[in-house]
């Protein structure tokens, strides 16, 4: 199995996470590669490789143009305004108020386009956000080219941002454009989402299409972040009537409870035809994850992934969260060393 990762995700390493009511250094931070690619390294999985630059292509195709016009061009505004510190959205169209007309000033437009202020944006961003990208759509041509499945190493994560709006420590929906590039290429596609916060932005692009199904296992809205989607009665609008499947479980969750919401997704995007499979790998459902409240242990990533291995279809796994830093490296590999080994 081919791994894709570029170095550029250094890029991004904003000093600053709204945490309860505090600046905090990033949950989401660099290091946290480092853990994976050691442990990739340690188990025999040495075909890493750089995936070059993002094919705006089929990024142009999904997400929406002004969103990523402001992506790229959002630090130079910000400097350009005046403003010292980093992009930090302060407020954000709420409740009756207009979610059509665009700001000119830079400060109205960051929270135009972004949906959590706990995500902070700095000069590198933007690259390290394509760098991400780019690993994701390699991914994808290798498994087209007929590799039975391949790994994206993102950084930044992605599941979290929709078409126009970032957050939730993600920019670009790496997962979204891979899922959409098997698509227009003829496949049905599954998104199998296993990081522990519901993929509001991957639900969000592909909800009223019937080609790409979407399932999500992840903490109850009620209690965690996203908070404002990812209920159960979410099943898909239009085309896309149910091809949407929620799985939310409550605080303490463990793996037995987890495993079954797991093959219950599993059953669900076999019968209705999946092709082509896009896991968003997050390890966050982690015991001792710092952000998160579900139980599981180390060797359930490697059961987990033998388990996901069981659908037999060709498999892109894109990089999501996980923040117990040190373990993240265990708990990824194992999800791809069952899969491989199954
Ligand atoms: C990709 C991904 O996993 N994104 C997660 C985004 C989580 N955003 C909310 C973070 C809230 C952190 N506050 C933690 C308080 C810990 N006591
Ligand atoms: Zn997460």
């Amino acid at each position: 199995m081919k791994i894709w990762f570029s170095e550029d995700h250094r890029l991004h390493f904003p000093q600053a996470e709204l945490s309860g009511g505090q600046f905090v250094t990033p949950y989401e931070r660099p290091s946290r590669i480092e853990y994976v690619l050691g442990r990739l390294k340690e188990r025999g999985l040495k075909d890493i490789r750089d995936p070059g630059p993002m094919d705006t292509g089929p990024v142009g195709r999904l997400l929406d143009a002004g969103f990523l016009r402001f992506l790229e061009g959002a630090w130079a505004e910000w400097k350009a305004s005046g403003a010292a510190g980093e992009i930090i959205a302060a407020g954000m169209p709420a409740r009756r108020m207009h979610m059509d007309r665009i700001p000119r000033n830079i400060d109205g437009k960051v929270g135009y386009y972004c949906h959590a202020s706990e995500t902070a944006m700095t000069a590198g961003t933007w690259a390290a956000a394509c760098s991400a990208m780019a690993s994701a759509q390699a991914a994808v041509r290798d498994v087209q080219a007929g590799a039975g499945a391949a790994f994206a190493l993102c950084r930044p994560p992605g599941h979290h941002a929709t078409a126009d709006q970032y957050g939730g420590y993600c920019f670009l929906n790496n997962a979204a454009v891979a899922a959409d590039m098997l698509a227009v290429a003829g496949a049905r596609v599954a998104v199998l989402d296993i990081d522990f916060h519901h993929g509001n932005g991957t639900q969000d692009i592909f909800y009223d299409r019937g080609d790409v199904f979407f399932a999500s296992l992840h903490g109850a809205p009620e209690d965690v972040y996203p908070y404002y989607l990812g209920f159960a009665d979410e099943t898909g609008r239009g085309a896309g009537e149910g091809a949407n499947l929620n799985l939310p479980m409550p605080p303490g969750t463990g793996y037995d409870r987890w495993s079954q919401a797991l093959d219950l997704a599993l059953a669900r995007l076999r019968d209705w035809g999946a092709e082509a499979l896009v896991v968003s790998l997050g390890v966050d459902a982690y015991k001792d994850d710092p952000i998160s409240f579900f139980r599981l242990d180390s060797p359930d990533f490697l059961d987990a992934g033998r388990r996901i291995a069981g659908l037999g279809l060709p498999t892109v796994f894109c990089m999501e969260g996980g923040y117990a830093i040190e373990q993240v490296g265990v708990n990824t590999v194992n999800v791809l060393e069952g899969y491989l080994g199954a």
